[in-house]
């Protein structure tokens, strides 16, 4: 008993699920005996799995509908192809490698440890090969970074077109990396031989067969780039790049190459084909965007979302999202539930990371009102996230790469939520 209000504890936790009976539709009310509660179940008559039923555990069967997905008509092989991190069921800001997106231009390969080779040559003082374990021997860090394909939201620049935040924004993930800085290595071969380093470059290419090469300022890649071995504490996946793979934060994922095989010093960029007839954007008038290596911050809510409706009705509803900028930090996020017309800031889930996810959330009381929802991303550089108009009357309508623009999603009367395009 409460001396001073004359309530017990008892009554006042009766009072609140009564509370939160009336006001979450579908809560059953406490009076009504629930069978759940009453009844023993089957899973408590019995006794569970043991312990090494699975040695390496996999998701419980009744999440098995949050996977990769891949858009069939899109690529004409799965060989050279993509599919989508189901970005629209996760929640926080870390990708499980399982269920991180794959790009891949001629398939992944299996390369073990024992076969692994790293190379540096070109303009350095020693060219130097080195095995996985001479990797494993140099000072190590740790760090949380976004890998997001130039070609995500690509498919958008026409008009709305495909229904899910997996499809039109999964060509993401973010990984906590453990790795060698590249500068480390270059470092240990010695860039003497290179002289001025202002203009140079390096030349990345991995094992497989696409090689998938792309030039690097030498700036960058003396920066931050790591050469990473390990993906949110275990080794990387075959299909990210297993035994080692490039991080370069906050640039297009293209240039993250996995299998990482050699790093050559060059006094120019290569112009491979991924950085000339792909990753470029033509105008109009047959010009070309070239070099465009940062992604521009950009955001989407993941939930509702096209495959994640309102199934509860009116009342608390939480909305969430994820942003994120190449320049940088994330600083802010607005939503719109009127299509642009007006702005509520966003709660970040925690302080945003530089060049990494940053989760969101507005929780709202929602009066079942149908919604054009829209997320806007701002980054430490005051970058302010574009909508689709001024995306367009910067780029034309015949790029591909790079689509960062603002996207809507129609929710209606029902929660059914559907990507549409605001004018
Ligand atoms: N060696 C090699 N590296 C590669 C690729 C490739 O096909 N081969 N694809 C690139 C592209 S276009 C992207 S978007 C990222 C995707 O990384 P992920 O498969 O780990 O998601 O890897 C890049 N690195
Ligand atoms: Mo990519």
């Amino acid at each position: 008993m409460d001396a001073k209000t004359g309530t017990s504890r008892r009554s006042f936790l009766k009072g609140s699920v009564a509370i939160a009976g009336a006001s979450v539709a579908g809560a059953a009310s406490a009076s009504e005996a629930d069978p759940l509660i009453t009844d023993v179940q089957d899973w408590a008559s019995i006794t569970g799995a043991g312990v090494d039923e699975t040695p390496y555990g996999m998701p419980i069967s009744f999440e098995k509908d949050v996977v990769r997905r891949n858009v069939e008509w899109l690529t004409a092989s799965p060989i050279s192809s993509i599919n989508f991190t189901p970005i629209h069921a996760l929640d926080g800001t870390i990708t499980p490698q399982g269920c991180a997106f794959e790009r891949h231009h001629s398939g992944a390969i299996e390369l073990r440890k024992e076969d692994y080779r790293l190379m540096i040559n070109g303009l350095v003082d020693n060219p130097l090969v080195f095995h996985y374990a001479d990797l494993e021997r140099f000072p190590r860090e740790n760090h949380v970074y976004f890998c997001e394909c130039a070609a995500n939201t690509g498919m958008e620049w026409a008009g709305a077109q495909l229904n899910g935040a997996q499809f039109t924004h999964g060509m993401i993930h973010n990984m906590e990396y453990t790795g060698v800085p590249l500068r480390t290595l270059l470092n240990e071969a010695g860039l003497a031989a290179a002289g001025e380093l202002k203009d140079k470059w390096v030349y990345v290419e991995g094992a497989d067969a696409s090689s998938n090469g792309r030039s690097i300022p030498m700036e960058k890649a003396l920066d931050d780039v790591l050469v990473a071995f390990k993906a949110n504490g275990e080794a990387l996946r075959m299909e990210h790049g297993y035994p080692v793979r490039l991080v370069v934060p906050g640039w297009e994922g293209n240039m993250w190459v996995k299998w990482l095989r050699r790093i050559e010093v060059t006094d120019m960029a290569v112009e491979s084909r991924e950085e000339t007839s792909k990753y470029t954007d033509v105008y109009e008038d047959g010009t070309a965007r070239k070099w465009t290596w940062v992604m521009d911050a950009k955001s989407v809510i993941t939930s509702p979302s096209p495959q994640m409706p309102i199934a509860h009705g009116k009342g608390p509803l939480v909305i969430s999202g994820l942003a994120w900028s190449g320049h940088g930090k994330i600083t802010r996020v607005d939503v719109s539930r009127d299509g642009g017309i007006s702005w509520e800031t966003a709660r970040l889930g925690k302080q945003g990371d530089t060049k990494a996810l940053t989760r969101f959330y507005l929780d709202i009381d929602w009066d079942g009102n149908p919604m054009l929802l829209q997320s806007r991303a701002m980054d430490e550089t005051g970058y302010v996230q574009p909508t689709k108009e001024q995306l367009r009357a910067m780029r034309g309508e015949n790029a591909v790469y790079h689509n960062n623009c603002i996207q809507t999603w129609f929710v209606d009367e029902n929660g059914v939520a559907e990507n549409v395009e605001v004018s």
